[in-house]
């Protein structure tokens, strides 16, 4: 007789296991599963609290204001201090650089280890309140200062080039994980009935086909460069324009751009002239997954992994999407 079992089928690949596959060949390997595992727990953590926020009465400001000037959420501080709280318990890092905390936060001597992660703990605050998607975002890099010395800033500004693996988790209609290694995208839903995330979308690769969708906040338009109002303008004209897409959390804009294909813009305006989003955290992770899936991350002139950070709060416009979609604007910008 045949039983199926409700919950995971013996060959679903985890979450963990695919870091297990891939990673414990490597030098540092068991290291930075062992801090992939935490993270892990981190993002259902934060979904647990997402979920409860309500019930829980989590929703609403919490009062004090971050390094960004921004209120900060009640989930803002939950999200950030489970972060931390992991991290700094893991054993494989030594610093740690969080949107919402102005200073590298140095892990306690004993607990060491060889990486460095930059978050924005919970990205779309504004969207909490009215329960879109929002989502957690993350970058490693290894150390360069030898491990059991002290680590120092020369760690974390680190061009994007150098990240050994990025990913993010969406909270949304399911909660996703999305990660890179290094070597492709794939993606993870969890499953409630067992708490583990399966592989749902192995390979991540982005669609190629020009003209698909365009995502950018065009209330800043009077105060765009021309030229990308200009190109902005191309997806407007003709018989069949192109559909404007845009949640207002970052991850999720993204998450939709790398699945459907297209382009995200935050380009620098009169209220952020030096772009809104920020190098370490959202910039440089997005745009190694998106070019671990075949498309690209710019800044209208150099690809964003290419940039040299010169404070833990860096910004820059931000130009991500697939091939064509990065050319054509080029094409604009150049002329
Ligand atoms: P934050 O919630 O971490 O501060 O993130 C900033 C958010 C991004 O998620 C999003 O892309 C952007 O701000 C939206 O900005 P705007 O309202 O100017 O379009
Ligand atoms: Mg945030």
């Amino acid at each position: 007789m045949e039983h199926r079992s409700q919950g995971l089928n013996s060959n679903s690949l985890t979450l963990m296991r695919h870091c297990l596959n891939n990673l414990m060949d490597k030098p540092d390997g068991q290291e930075l599963v062992s801090l992939l595992v935490s993270i892990q727990s981190v993002v259902k953590n934060i979904g647990a609290a997402v979920r409860r926020a309500g019930i829980s009465r989590l929703f609403g400001a919490e009062g004090s204001v971050n390094v960004q000037g921004e209120e900060q959420q009640k989930l803002d501080i939950i999200a950030n201090q489970t972060f931390i709280n992991y991290l700094g318990n893991s054993f494989a890092t030594c610093l740690l650089v969080s949107e919402e905390m102005d200073n590298v936060v140095e892990v306690e001597n004993e607990k060491q280890g060889s990486f460095i992660v930059c978050f924005d703990p919970l990205d779309g605050s504004n969207n909490i309140d009215c329960l879109a998607s929002i989502g957690s975002i993350f970058a490693i890099y290894k150390r360069k200062t030898p491990k059991g010395t002290a680590p120092s800033l020369e760690d974390v500004l680190q061009p994007g080039r150098q990240l050994v693996a990025a990913g993010y988790a969406l909270y949304g209609s399911a909660l996703m994980m999305v990660l890179s290694t290094g070597n492709g995208v794939n993606g993870f839903i969890m499953d409630p009935s067992i708490g583990e995330f399966v592989l749902t979308k192995p390979n991540i690769t982005m669609n190629q086909t020009i003209r698909r969708q365009y995502s950018v906040n065009e209330s800043y338009r009077n105060s765009w460069d021309p030229k990308i109002q200009k190109y902005i303008d191309t997806k407007k004209q003709g018989d069949e324009p192109i559909p404007q897409r845009y949640i207002g959390t970052f991850i999720a804009d993204f998450h939709r751009t790398l699945m459907y294909g297209g382009i995200f813009l935050y380009p620098n305006n009169a209220a952020s002239p030096k772009g809104k989003l920020r190098l370490l955290y959202e910039c440089n992770p997005a745009s190694f997954i998106i070019e671990q899936a075949g498309g690209r991350g710019t800044n209208g002139q150099e690809d964003v992994l290419d940039i040299q950070p010169l404070t833990i709060h860096d910004r820059t416009q931000v130009f991500l999407g697939s091939k064509h979609e990065i050319e054509d604007l080029h094409t604009c910008l150049n002329q």
